[in-house]
């Protein structure tokens, strides 16, 4: 029987488990990213782990989300990493050089290795055929130490792209469109693997915004083949002994089928508040806005810059919209210098960021009050802007520019015929703001470098024998780790502090939770379905660590936030009878009892609402390693007693 691609990769990789759909695997990682919002806490759990050195092939730690440095805060971070990874065999991406995702893309990946990143847009790698998956920090600490990350042997679904893209109709159209068909729940548990012969139209750019935002969907990750345009983008980039040519069998068997004709796409835009509530120009109808933002790791390359300076020229931005954008790295923006295209978008009045995530994580360029912003990102969660009531418009580079002059959200294809843009054949490669790591001889004399604000994590405690305990929120369906652990210009300066952090945890549904979780000493939390989508940072598990969360109970939970909660010794449970969520409400008294016995016993555990007095089910599905993890209280306890 035939392998899909990603089943050819994973086989290569796998260390332990059985290789069957369904199982849990183990997968030798190649190569690890961070980024600081991130990595300090990685970088001190992986310090926790006492690992001298990488064990990884490659390992990067960026800075690229927190740039603002308001205070000291954000600097003391960048310099504890940076010492951090000189030391322990890291390389160091310093602020400016760009977003971690675009920098790892063009520098550092390399198609049929295995990469995992402290962030969730990490599967932008599938663009060049890596199997690049996003996880939490403490997974990425053990990985970096030499330890096998775990998933569960996922499907895979086949989208078959026919046909080629019309012009003016964009690579973001596309995954916006494989999100309007399979929503933002569409990929749990799934890679999305694509083939067919509309793959060979698509640039490697243009591949890496689609599989980075294939996080929107939930899925693991997504990956394309490795093919001539691959080889030619990697010669670019001076690269080319890392390519190999990857493809599925051709008798590959597939979970599901998902057939786009690229020829048939139009010009599509995610509405306010989430990335899969897609329509078409036409379908929203006239739309005055008041902002455009440019940038962010799913369209930032030299490619899109190009189409939106061809856009611009010769244009002025519209009087009532402020346009901003931030080129993806430093390599874009000094091509943008060199080749003339930074003019012409000074020229037509854009304000130019830094070459960092910027406005995408609330990082400043906040909308106006209920503002209107078109956005070239991934995510338009409520609240995610900075602006409470912000409405944001996730849309292609092409559709932004356009209507960044009309004033108007604008159909990209009114703009007239379309040039070919072309990438060049050699890109500007100048590497010097990435520090390697000191040699292994001189490692032990460099010294790291903490400020006040890194304050330990907290710790976690082995599995109670009975949790009873009040709830002390209740939240609805898809809420995202936006929402229990906002970021932004205020509250990202507090990553490397948690009990700092976790005053703001669950700020955007109910902002006396803290106080009030803190207060009862213990509690559970009930959500919906799709719990914890979004981001991989593991503060949304550790904050409510802090603030003596012990279980959360929902209809779903999302991959990497569900991982999280384990490794943070949380229990994430699911209602066997969903019905069983509209008969809890908040200050109910839940009770679990026996819960070591229960859970060795099998799936189902027996939990009670004293308050309301009936007995429910819920369900935990963990493999043996996860169960373990959750006796140890938690990933960093459970690999200490195991090490
Ligand atoms: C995001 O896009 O939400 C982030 C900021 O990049 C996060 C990581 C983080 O919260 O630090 C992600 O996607 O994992
Ligand atoms: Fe940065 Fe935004 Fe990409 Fe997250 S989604 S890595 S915040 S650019």
């Amino acid at each position: 029987m035939g392998l899909t691609l990603t089943e050819k990769i994973l086989k290569n990789h796998v260390v332990d488990g059985e290789f069957v759909k369904g199982k849990e695997i183990g997968i030798k990682i190649d190569q690890t990213l961070t980024q600081d919002a991130t990595g300090t806490m990685a970088y001190l759990e992986f310090e926790a782990m006492g690992v001298p050195r990488v064990k990884t092939e490659r390992s990067v730690a960026y800075i690229d989300h927190n740039t603002l440095q308001s205070g000291f805060e954000n600097a003391d971070d960048h310099r504890f990493i940076g010492s951090i990874a000189k030391k322990h065999g890291i390389y160091f991406s310093r602020p400016g050089n760009g977003i971690c995702h675009q920098v790892h893309l063009e520098r550092f990946g390399a198609p049929g290795k295995t990469l995992i990143g402290s962030d969730s847009h990490t599967p932008t790698g599938g663009g060049i055929g890596m199997i690049a998956i996003g996880a939490g920090g403490m997974d990425v600490a053990v990985a970096m130490g030499g330890g096998a990350y775990y998933i569960t042997y996922p499907k895979i679904v086949n989208v078959k792209l026919s046909g080629a893209l019309s012009p003016w109709v964009s690579a973001k159209d596309v995954i916006l469109e494989v999100l309007r068909r399979l929503s933002v729940k569409g990929g749990v548990g799934k890679v999305i693997e694509y083939t067919g012969e509309g793959v060979a139209t698509l640039s490697v750019p243009e591949r890496a915004t689609i599989t980075n935002m294939g996080a929107e969907l939930g899925a693991t990750t997504s990956i394309f083949p490795s093919d001539e345009t691959t080889r030619k983008f990697l010669k670019a980039q001076g690269r080319e002994e890392v390519y190999v040519e990857l493809s599925p069998d051709a008798d590959a068997i597939y979970d599901e089928t998902v057939e786009i004709n690229l020829s048939e796409l139009v010009p599509l835009a995610a509405c306010p508040h989430s990335p899969d509530n897609v329509k078409s120009v036409e379908e929203i109808g006239s739309l005055k806005i008041d902002q455009v933002c440019i940038g962010s790791c799913t369209n930032s390359s030299l490619l899109d810059m190009l189409k939106v300076a061809h856009i611009l020229k010769g244009k002025t931005v519209h009087p009532d919209v402020s346009l901003s954008i931030a080129p993806g790295s430093k390599q874009v923006l000094n091509m943008l210098a060199q080749n003339g295209a930074l003019s012409i978008l000074i020229d037509a009045g854009a304000r130019i960021l830094e070459s960092a995530c910027g406005p995408c994580i609330g990082m400043g360029q906040s909308p106006n009050s209920k503002g209107i912003s078109l956005r070239t990102f991934n995510r338009n969660f409520e609240g995610r802007s900075g602006t409470k009531d912000g409405q944001i418009y996730l849309v292609s580079p092409e559709m932004a520019a356009i209507s960044a002059i009309t004033g108007v959200l604008t159909d990209p294809r009114d703009i007239g015929e379309m040039p070919e843009f072309e990438l060049p054949e050699e890109f500007v490669i100048n590497d010097n703001m990435i520090v390697p790591p000191a040699p292994e001889a001189e490692m032990d004399s460099v010294e790291i470098l903490r400020g006040p604000n890194i304050k330990p994590f907290p710790v976690s405690e082995p599995l109670w024998e009975t949790i009873d305990a009040p709830c002390s929120l209740k939240v609805g369906d898809n809420i995202t780790t936006d929402h229990i652990m906002p970021a932004g210009a205020k509250i990202l300066p507090l990553r490397s502090n948690i009990p700092a952090i976790s005053r703001h945890c669950f700020a955007v549904c109910d902002e006396s939770f803290p106080e009030r979780a803190e207060s009862l000493g213990k509690s559970v939390i009930i959500g919906g379905s799709n719990y914890g989508q979004g981001s991989s940072r593991e503060h949304a598990a550790l904050a409510p660590l802090y603030l003596g969360v012990k279980a959360v109970i929902t209809k779903s939970f999302a991959r990497i936030h569900m991982a999280n909660l384990i490794n943070a010794g949380i229990l994430p449970l699911t209602f066997e009878n969903e019905a069983d969520y509209d008969r809890i409400d908040q200050g109910d008294e839940i009770v679990m009892e026996n819960l070591p016995a229960q859970i060795k016993a099998g799936e189902i555990i027996k939990a009670a609402n004293k308050t309301k007095g009936f007995d429910f089910n819920v369900v935990l599905v963990a493999s043996d390693r996860q169960k373990d993890m959750l006796y140890a209280g938690g990933l960093l306890n459970y690999t200490k007693q195991n090490s």
